[in-house]
């Protein structure tokens, strides 16, 4: 459900989050912010549940907010402001209106997923080749890039090498990205580390500041002529759970699919014959219990609090 929201315009919803233009006194859009909107809605096994967790729009909003300071020295990041209005407050930011880079920047300090099905068919994940005798869970020697394709709302990413991503954007701009989002991870991973959290891999976005499009000018062409000359910046969130997997430390044991830390109760429950729920049904998931909504708050709420130090208010 989006919220209407009086002074914004609405402009697009994905599967959690909702992006609004502000309007100024006369009804006009203001073309060079956005209102990112976070929801309490929760996405498992590919379908968006309809039970929302309270506070998880808030709890991922201020952890976004508290990363993206400690990164602040590796990277700019788009937030203008968090005075927005008070039927979003808390899980709301106003950004700069940025020209979004045409790939998802993926980075993977520990392989799971996608990233192991391809090291499983090739020995590499988007071309990096990789030791022998990786299992599910293993660190891998360093972090990686692994970019996808941004694909349309519904569809899945499709991973791309490197070379997809200087394609679409030009060498300098790229090797830019890549250098950027391993460090963003390699940052997140010492800091979440000496609290017990280990951050598998993490997708980011980033946008670019002062293209200065032209009228009818494609910009994707813009972005490989003059993107090189743009300051690149941090956009959306960043390492939440929703864009990067957490895992419990002390539960790690390579060999096996990894706990997740946010949405273990839900995956358990949901899979569980007290559910009713086939997952190769193709139903929709149902409503969850009070007891598994709870205990799913309060992991997003452990998870901020052990990452920044700080009570969640
Ligand atoms: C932008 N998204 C993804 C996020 C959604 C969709 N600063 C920016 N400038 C221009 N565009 C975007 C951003 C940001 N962030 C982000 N799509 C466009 C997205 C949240 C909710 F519905």
């Amino acid at each position: 459900m989006t919220p209407e929201l009086p002074g914004y315009a609405h402009e697009y919803s994905g599967k959690v989050r909702d992006l609004y233009a502000p309007l100024d006194d006369a009804g006009n859009l203001l073309y060079d912010q956005l209102l990112l909107v976070a929801s309490d809605r929760l996405s498992a096994y590919d379908f968006v549940l309809d039970t929302p967790i309270p506070d998880k729009g808030a709890v991922l909003t201020q952890m976004s907010l508290w990363w993206f300071d400690q990164l602040a020295d590796i990277v700019p990041n788009h937030v203008i402001s968090v005075d927005v209005p008070a039927a979003v407050a808390g899980r709301a930011v106003v950004v700069e209106r940025l020209d979004m880079l045409p790939v998802e920047c993926v980075a993977r300090a520990y392989l799971t997923g996608g990233g192991l099905s391809e090291y499983r068919a090739n020995g590499s994940v988007s071309g990096v080749a990789l030791p022998e005798g990786l299992v599910d869970g293993s660190r891998l020697p360093e972090p990686i890039f692994t970019p996808s394709t941004k694909a349309p709302m519904g569809q899945h990413d499709e991973p791309i090498p490197y070379e997809g991503v200087v394609a679409e954007i030009g060498p300098a701009l790229a090797e830019r990205v890549r250098d950027l989002t391993v460090e963003i991870l390699a940052r997140g991973n010492e800091i979440a580390a000496e609290r017990g959290i280990l951050l598998a891999d993490t997708k980011v976005e980033f946008g670019l500041r002062g293209l200065e499009l032209g009228q009818d000018e494609d910009v994707r062409v813009a972005i490989r002529e003059r993107g090189a000359d743009c300051e690149i910046v941090l956009a959306d969130e960043v390492l939440t759970p929703d864009s990067s997997r957490f895992w419990p430390a002390d539960g790690w044991e390579p060999g096996r699919q990894q706990p997740s830390f946010d949405k273990q109760f839900v995956r358990d429950w949901l899979t569980s014959p007290a559910s009713g729920w086939d997952k190769a049904s193709g139903d929709e998931p149902p409503a969850l219990p009070v007891e598994v909504v709870d205990a799913t708050r309060a992991k997003y709420v452990e998870a901020y609090e052990r990452i920044t130090g700080q009570t969640f208010a």
